[in-house]
């Protein structure tokens, strides 16, 4: 794997003196709370900054200190002296911004999925971390940036939110040792908890309802499955990040190994996600559909309608099971 030194990463946020800091599409609290915190580190030490993801901030992370620097575009015009990508397995999952980010010279790819990074230049690609807030938490520590409070909410959001609360099999005695230190810096685990996972908008709890209601199994019932149409997310009044966090449900399913969620997107191809027990790696059937992901979360898109999506899917899934 190419990895750079901590050494050279602080270094790279030393010299530089403004910066673009790119996430990626469909935002999670790993790829936001890491940019937030970055966002924040950076104007601190004086540096002129610009937060940007291809797709909107969820309002479930709108809680974020930092988050209010996050845009949709580059400032018209604004020319930059480096660029950190955080949370991206390639410059593909910038979406929109990945052209833009092809130009930098100068760039820093925190990431902790199996890919190598573009090349470009720097890279702080850890897979065996559980976040990039684990690494981002290293790199401010190389740096000697106080980690204050903002920053500890920030970076513990995109820990617990990657680790799924602790639960997932990513969790080592370093993850508990940082969130420690987060908390101790003034990070609260309640406050995060409550933000993201235990307030839910109408819309969103009225779609979780409509993909519940339609769970299906498969393979002996060890794959489980729903989805999500266009129909539905506009009956429910809901947009596509309110499908976040369903495809966890629909794993739960008693005796599944593998949950999955189909979502009609709004140019009528189809999302997948992927979700599956520890010791099933899942990963290998998002990247044979051209995406890619974690051993226990992984997804992809397909250029299908919806129920095309699912037969394909399914199919390859109830093969891949041995059936
Ligand atoms: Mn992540």
């Amino acid at each position: 794997m190419i990895k750079n030194s901590f050494q050279e990463a602080a270094r790279f946020l030393i010299d530089n003196r403004s910066f673009l800091i790119a996430g990626h599409v469909n935002p999670d609290g790993d790829t936001l709370g890491g940019m937030c915190a970055l966002a924040l580190a950076l104007k601190r030490m004086g540096k002129e900054v610009a937060a940007v993801c291809a797709d909107e901030v969820p309002d479930s992370y709108r809680f974020l200190p930092g988050s209010e620097y996050i845009m949709r575009q580059i400032p018209k015009g604004a020319v930059y002296d480096a660029a950190i990508v955080v949370d991206c397995d390639g410059l593909g999952r910038a979406g929109e911004l990945a052209q833009t980010l092809r130009k930098f010279n100068r760039m820093l790819e925190i990431d902790h999925h199996q890919g190598e990074g573009s090349g470009i230049g720097l890279t702080l690609i850890f897979s065996t971390a559980a976040s990039c807030g684990e690494i981002i938490y290293n790199l401010m520590q190389q740096a000697s940036i106080e980690i204050d409070s903002h920053i500890a909410d920030c970076l513990l959001t995109a820990i617990i939110t990657d680790t799924g609360s602790y639960r997932f099999t990513n969790v080592t005695p370093d993850t508990l040792r940082i969130s420690a230190d987060l908390v101790q810096a003034g990070g609260s685990p309640c406050k995060i908890s409550q933000k993201v996972y235990d307030t839910r908008t109408l819309s969103a709890t009225k779609l979780l309802g409509y993909a519940l209601s339609s769970i299906c199994t498969a393979a002996d019932g060890r794959i489980a499955y729903t989805s999500v149409s266009k129909a539905q997310m506009a009956d429910a009044g809901a947009d596509e990040s309110e499908t976040e966090g369903i495809v966890n449900y629909v794993r739960s399913v008693k005796g599944a190994e593998i949950g999955v969620l189909f979502r009609e997107s709004s140019d009528g191809g189809t999302r997948i996600s992927l979700r599956s027990v520890a010791g099933v790696d899942i990963s290998p059937i998002a990247r044979m559909f051209g995406g890619g992901g974690h051993k226990v979360a992984a997804g992809c898109s397909l250029n299908l309608p919806l129920t095309d999506a699912i037969d394909k899917v399914l199919e390859a899934l109830i093969s891949w099971m041995g059936y």
